[in-house]
């Protein structure tokens, strides 16, 4: 499932544009010029995992977790939901085995916080994405963006590997302990490297 995706478009173009200038300089010049660019493009990390419907709904779905400049990004995309507010979380066990989901354990919550809406600063669980809502035809679109995710690294505050996407047939309260109560497990998947 892992991808190591090197950015390639500013490296094209600025070897394109070395490639002009050379004809001024030499050899030793242009190459030396073009391995300095080199040096700087970025690695960026992508895993792509499907979602696995559960508890008997037909919610599926593909997940991918992008890793750039210490930004982690989370887009869902997600089909045969029911119309409306649904929930998502990341949860603690990436072990989506069982029927109704509840495999995977609690949510992913590494610091110990209470659970509550992202962002709040009276506590929320790492894993505490949030409500998405699901058009009429069943599909959605889910897009988190943070800095308090990685792939794959040491703090394991903040290492999603080994976690689980849970996608809920209710709605979070944000308030309600531990989980928010949003019901059903509808949607599954591991986050393994
Ligand atoms: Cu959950």
């Amino acid at each position: 499932m892992k991808k190591i995706q090197l950015v390639g478009l500013s490296l094209v173009l600025a070897l394109s544009y070395q490639c002009k200038e050379a004809k001024k300089e030499t050899k030793e010049e242009a190459v030396k010029e073009i391995e300095e660019t080199i040096e700087v493009v970025e690695e960026v990390e992508v895993i792509t995992f499907k979602m696995e419907s559960k508890s008997g709904s037909n919610v599926e779905g593909e997940v991918t977790f992008t890793e750039k400049d210490g930004m982690i990004s989370m887009s869902a995309l997600l089909s045969g939901l029911t119309e409306g507010e649904h929930a998502i979380h990341i949860h603690e066990k990436a072990d989506c085995s069982s029927d109704d989901g509840k495999s995977t354990g609690g949510h992913w919550n590494p610091t110990h916080e209470p659970h509550g809406k992202w962002g709040n600063p009276e506590g929320y669980h790492k894993g505490d994405i949030g409500n998405f809502t699901a058009d009429a035809d069943g599909n959605a679109e889910v897009i988190h963006s943070t800095d308090e995710w990685c792939i794959g690294c040491e703090d394991e505050a903040k290492n999603i590997v080994g976690k689980a996407v849970i996608v809920h047939q209710g709605v979070d309260d944000f308030t309600s302990q531990p989980s928010g109560a949003a019901g059903a497990r509808v949607s599954c998947t591991g986050i393994i490297q």
